[in-house]
């Protein structure tokens, strides 16, 4: 059936967008049995307002196109709920859940809300994602990484790297606000004596580290040790999202967005499937619901130009979800090629317990790493992670970044009807070991003992917060991001990247969505 034969009645416009009505779209039923429902027509649509789904909403708005965006989560600023921190967790901890899903330390009870943070739960590893205006620019450390430009080449040897360092890599630096701590600062400040214990014993067992920038703001950050402004860094503010400091994208490219008045932004609109139609437009199935995670409607949008930008996780389910109930077209290449970006989580206990540990104040934002990628044995990048407890508890706590030697596999499961990952222990074998070599290495040079209590006996294996790949560009996409086996579908988040790219990864994946926006706006694909 042809898009227009089910589109039956007149047309009314709402806030420039057109609203019509139908009773014959066969496919999807709405939820409450009544046959009406109003369908939604705008011309380009964005899934997600995370990393990809913000470049993309900004550079076709600058271009002049009109642009809704769809996000599931909750719009925080607009709604005046402040965000919770990690000592007090409220409505912004977690997604719809009894008690909180922090990596560990899951001992406060909540009311279901639609909080900043939710997981992902598959039967050998847990994946950590962001939700809300933002995606998971409200959730995560704000650390800034730009790839090694040889690993760079290596994951991306199609790409003009030089182009990549001389101009979007600085390009995204300006947009997300990077910056980096001053040095005196640093050395200065209560809150980071876990980085200058985690520096100094590192390099006392003889391994490199290196200055992280962050998209937090560190002047803000110096006025909050000194009492001028309110706390957010300084008052275990990260995970459940930041009330100041951090340059999160509703800050940056969602805020530059929206002044140019040409995007919309429907906040608690959750996608639950996509169709294509026979003029290759696409007619999305959309839940909205309340803060409470009911749903209040149904609704139907019909585009013209679809965007996926819901994250590695979200894109792959709705692709794959479609696929299996209504048939949608999907490249083989669709959920392969998928890694965890070799996310590792270890920790040690009992560091420098006599002379103060790792500070009983932490800052929830981290400004060092050990980067021991060169090691040919035992490549990795680690970050030198907080652990803000309010006391102080003398652990280290790091999350390793390792090649990803063997990649996994994202599937539907028609069976259980469910998304599914073919991931085991076979493939972090090489992380756990790089692991256990780092943690011993620590131990033999500076005292302590692997943190046996955090995780899997001291190993997360099953931690990752930085789900990649499964549309790989130019495998199920071409060059651009343009998904194969389609004429109007173009995929923008983490799920580009194979699986891996060896450092944190929003950097990367702004950058690439910079690259491919550019492109496609050039060859008039939204014209
Ligand atoms: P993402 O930012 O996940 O945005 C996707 C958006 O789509 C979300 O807002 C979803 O709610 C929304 N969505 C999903 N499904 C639907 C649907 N069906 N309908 C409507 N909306 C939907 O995508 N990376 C770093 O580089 N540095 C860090 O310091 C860092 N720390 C992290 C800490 C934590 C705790 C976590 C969880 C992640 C961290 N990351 C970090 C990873 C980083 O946040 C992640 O790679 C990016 O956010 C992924 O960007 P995307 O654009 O792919």
């Amino acid at each position: 059936m042809d898009r227009k034969t089910f589109i039956k009645t007149g047309i009314l416009a709402v806030s420039g967008f057109y609203f019509l009505n139908s009773n014959l779209f066969q496919a999807i039923q709405p939820r409450t049995g009544k046959q009406e429902k109003e369908i939604i027509e705008t011309p380009i649509l964005i899934i997600g307002s995370g990393y990809g789904g913000s470049v993309s909403a900004l550079r076709l708005c600058e271009a002049g196109k009109k642009v809704v965006m769809l996000e599931m989560g909750l719009n925080w600023e607009k709604s005046g709920i402040p965000f919770s921190n990690m000592l007090k967790p409220g409505k912004s901890a977690a997604w719809l859940k009894k008690k909180t899903i922090a990596p560990f330390m899951n001992i406060f009870s909540l009311t279901p809300f639609t909080g900043t943070l939710d997981r992902m739960d598959f039967e050998n590893i847990n994946i950590w994602v962001g939700r809300g205006v933002g995606g998971g620019s409200l959730v995560n450390g704000g650390m800034a990484v730009t790839p090694k430009e040889s690993y760079f080449k290596e994951v991306f040897p199609d790409l003009d790297t030089d182009k990549f360092y001389n101009h979007y890599f600085p390009l995204v630096h300006k947009e997300l606000k990077v910056n980096v701590i001053g040095e005196q600062f640093l050395k200065d400040c209560s809150y980071y004596k876990f980085t200058r214990v985690g520096e100094a014993e590192a390099h006392k067992a003889g391994f490199k580290t290196i200055r992280v920038p962050n998209v937090y703001d560190f002047q803000y950050m110096e006025k909050e040790y000194r009492n001028e402004v309110p706390r957010s860094a300084f008052n275990t503010e990260v995970i459940y999202g930041n009330n100041h400091g951090k340059n999160s994208l509703d800050k940056t490219y969602l805020k530059k967005a929206l002044d140019t008045g040409n995007l919309e932004i429907l906040d608690l609109h959750c996608v639950e499937n996509i169709k294509l139609n026979d003029d290759k437009t696409y007619t999305l199935q959309v839940r909205q619901t309340d803060t409470s995670g009911a749903g209040i409607a149904d609704k139907l949008f019909n585009c013209k130009k679809l965007i996926m930008a819901a994250g590695t996780m979200g894109t792959l389910k709705l692709l794959l979800h479609s696929n299996a109930v209504n048939g949608f077209p999907i490249h083989e290449q669709v959920g392969k090629n998928w890694g965890n970006n070799g996310n590792f989580m270890t920790g040690r206990n009992w560091v420098k317990p006599l002379s103060g540990g790792t500070g009983s104040r932490q800052s929830t934002i981290p400004v060092g790493g050990i980067d021991n990628w060169d090691d040919n044995e035992h490549p990795f990048f680690t970050e030198i992670a907080p652990l803000p407890m309010g006391m102080d508890v003398a652990t280290a706590l790091y999350l390793l970044i390792n090649r990803v030697d063997k990649k996994g596999e994202v599937f539907y499961d028609s069976t259980n009807k469910k998304l599914s990952l073919d991931w085991d222990q076979s493939h972090t074998i090489k992380m756990r070991e790089n692991a256990d070599y780092f943690i011993k290495k620590m131990n033999r040079a500076n005292g302590g003992t692997r943190s046996h209590f955090l995780f899997n006996n001291g190993f997360g294996a099953d931690v990752c917060y930085h789900p990649l790949g499964g549309c790989v560009l130019g495998k199920a996409t071409n060059e651009y991001g343009k998904l194969k086996d389609h004429e109007n579908l173009y995929v923008l988040d983490g799920s580009l990247i194979p699986g891996t790219i060896g450092v944190n990864p929003f950097v990367t994946i702004t950058a690439i969505a910079e690259y491919c926006m550019e492109n496609l706006i050039t060859q008039n694909e939204f014209a």
